[in-house]
């Protein structure tokens, strides 16, 4: 099902069929303006390593720079979007060095996906290429192709095979205050910073307007996940974000349990879905398919968004 949230029809088409699209976003001003908020509001950054505002335990920081990054989105939000509703956005920065690889992942399910749509406008506020770790996009994995629900209690349907999916995904190299807008579940990605200078950049999600947020929880040892209602802001309220994401919500109201079991494949059925997925969205594969081969130990052991979040911790 599509649901309508570009105004231009081509985008939405686009957007659609490949679960991302790339537009001119933010004028010269507002990405200098953003770019001067982000000094102001950093003005020590963490060495080597991948950093996202919403990894910080101070509510006031996070709502400063919500709050700002909305303001000046408004207008580009406003000349693309319809029926939307903004909730809210977040810097991210990657310091040069081998730590500042971020992991294949798909951000959660945080709407109702059957009906509505959440998605990500994310922006550098410098020009992107391979080499300062751009984001990179797996086209055709978004939900209506691929229907699978995210939450950090869950690993992805993909873990312990992340290395072919890497090999598969497009780098977004685009100038500064360019939008790469992704569906919320699209897999997404980015290398590490090689060059020896920051890149910064701004997360900024968008739904359909009225859709009320929601998060799911595994309950530990049963195929069964608990879904919440949230307030529009929950993702700025996690107190200990590394602690609270692998917990059952503080916040929010349970709705109720459903069952639920990912679908699982193995590196062969993998590959063949990838396929699919990416030849649908009118991209070709970059590699062969992988070697017959038993599932060892490392395929088998699955990782979820926590334990690759506490891996960007380690350092
Ligand atoms: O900024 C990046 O390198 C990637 C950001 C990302 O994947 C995310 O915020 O989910």
């Amino acid at each position: 099902m599509s649901v309508r949230i570009f105004k231009d029809q081509a985008h939405q088409e686009q957007f659609d069929r490949e679960g991302f699209i790339c537009l001119p976003f933010l004028l010269d001003e507002e990405v200098k303006e953003l770019d001067a908020f982000f000094d102001e509001l950093h003005p020590n950054l963490r060495e080597n390593g991948f950093f996202s505002g919403s990894y910080s335990s101070d509510f006031a920081y996070k709502q400063r720079a919500s709050e700002k990054i909305v303001e000046v989105f408004s207008r580009a939000y406003e000349k693309t979007f319809i029926n939307f509703t903004p909730f809210g956005g977040a810097f991210l920065y990657k310091t040069p060095g081998d730590q500042s690889e971020l992991a294949a992942h798909q951000d959660w399910t945080i709407v109702n996906e059957d009906e509505a749509i959440a998605l990500n406008c994310w922006v550098p506020l410098c020009d992107v290429s391979f080499e300062n770790g751009p984001i990179m996009v797996l086209p055709g994995s978004q939900y209506t192709k691929h229907p699978v629900l995210r939450a950090p209690t869950l690993p992805f349907f993909f873990s312990g095979n992340d290395d072919l999916v890497v090999d598969e995904l497009i780098p977004m190299e685009v100038k500064a205050g360019t939008a790469v807008i992704l569906n919320q579940s699209v897999i997404h990605y980015s290398p590490k910073n090689t060059t020896d200078t920051v890149r910064k950049a701004i997360t900024a999600g968008v739904k359909s307007q009225g859709d009320i947020m929601r998060f799911h929880y595994k309950i530990p040892n049963e195929d069964k996940l608990e879904i919440f209602e949230e307030d529009d802001d929950f993702l700025l309220r996690f107190d200990n974000f590394i602690e609270d994401i692998a917990q059952r919500p503080k916040l929010g109201k349970s709705i109720g349990f459903i069952d639920y079991n990912l679908p699982q494949y193995s590196r062969e059925e993998l590959y063949a879905k990838l396929k699919e997925l990416k030849s649908a969205a009118g991209y070709p594969m970059k590699t062969p398919p992988p070697e017959v081969e038993k599932l060892t130990d490392k395929h088998a052991v699955p990782s979820t968004f926590f334990d690759k979040i506490r891996s960007l911790w380690k350092n």
